[in-house]
């Protein structure tokens, strides 16, 4: 199975807003397959469809230690629970070696459908939650240095953008 190429920031294609999956085929499964051996390869603990350059609703996450507890996301939506705020030190594989701390609803809820087109909601909080949020942002083009100083983002996006001219 291939490993997919990850666009990066300030790539203009990780602004796309991703459509609905319409029906959970095979063609869907595979997608997803290669989207996790992306992500483990990485590695990385979740991965939008939109960073590889598919604008479907769709992510996958593993925050296990021991990355043996695959989730399937298609056609999420979330809610906050209550009005408590977490702060956590983000990354992505969309913008790599950069961290920042963002904050975001610690108790959330999430529907979606699985790999196998079921329904299904969960409660998470932590790491877990923080990684949803995080994903369906993608989904929606929105990225975590967008939640940081405009200062900050710039230097980043400066940095990336002379990453990627020495290695073209
Ligand atoms: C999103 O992020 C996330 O900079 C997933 O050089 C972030 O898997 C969820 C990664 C924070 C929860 C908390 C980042 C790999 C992986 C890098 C990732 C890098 C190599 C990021
Ligand atoms: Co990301």
């Amino acid at each position: 199975m291939p490993i997919l190429d990850i666009l990066e920031f300030p790539d203009p294609r990780l602004r796309t807003v991703a459509k609905d999956v319409a029906s959970v085929n095979d063609a869907i499964r595979t997608l997803i397959d290669d989207m996790f051996e992306t992500m483990y390869a990485a590695p990385g603990v979740g991965l939008a469809a939109t960073q590889i350059n598919v604008h479907q609703r769709l992510m996958v996450i593993d925050t296990s230690e021991e990355q043996d507890q695959p989730l399937v996301f298609i056609n999420p939506t979330v809610a906050a629970l209550d009005e408590v705020l977490h702060e956590y030190e983000e990354g992505c594989l969309s913008v790599p070696g950069f961290y920042e701390p963002v904050s975001r609803p610690e108790h959330i809820r999430v529907t979606a459908l699985d790999r196998n087109g079921d329904r299904f909601t969960l409660e998470p909080d932590g790491l877990l939650a923080v990684c949803i949020q995080h994903e369906i942002d993608h989904l929606n083009g929105k990225l975590f240095v967008d939640y940081v100083s405009p200062l900050k983002r710039n230097r980043i996006k400066k940095k990336l953008e002379k990453a990627h001219k020495h290695n073209a």
